[in-house]
């Protein structure tokens, strides 16, 4: 499994923290996109693998849990701090559940979307 899990340098004082991502430096990729997902409920969401797309996760706020599958090994992770993220290479099964109910879950992306990009069938991406 070609995962990593990422920890960002924290700037904090008396007022609180700040968190800085730039690419090619602590974020391994040109960043084309960035999206976020909030407002979760029990129902899970990914079940799907890239082509070609790198991405970084960060749960921004509250927490939840990614399952990673490479069509060897399965992987969970929780991710519950604003500082700690995973990079998910290409061609590896996702699947995001356990949303906390004020989760945020913030997404950099190597690529801008693509449907084409993605392989939603798992007995596709096994293949
Ligand atoms: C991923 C996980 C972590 C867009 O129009 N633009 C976008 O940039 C994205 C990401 C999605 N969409 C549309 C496509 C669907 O109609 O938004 C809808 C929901 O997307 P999806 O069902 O793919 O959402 P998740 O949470 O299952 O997966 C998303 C990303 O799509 C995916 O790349 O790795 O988050």
């Amino acid at each position: 499994m070609e995962e990593k899990q990422l920890a960002f340098d924290v700037i904090s004082d008396k007022r609180g923290s700040l968190v800085s991502l730039e690419s090619n430096r602590n974020i391994p990729f040109d960043i084309k996109r960035l999206y976020y997902i909030y407002g979760t409920s029990d129902q899970p969401r990914g079940f799907h693998a890239h082509k070609a797309l790198r991405q970084v996760l960060i749960c921004v706020k509250g927490s939840c849990k990614i399952l990673l599958d490479d069509g060897i090994e399965k992987r969970v992770y929780e991710l519950n701090l604003p500082n700690k993220g995973i990079l998910v290479e290409k061609m590896v099964w996702r699947e995001m559940y356990d949303f906390s109910e004020d989760c945020v879950l913030l997404v950099l992306a190597s690529e801008y979307y693509d449907e084409k990009d993605y392989i939603r069938d798992y007995s596709d991406f096994l293949k």
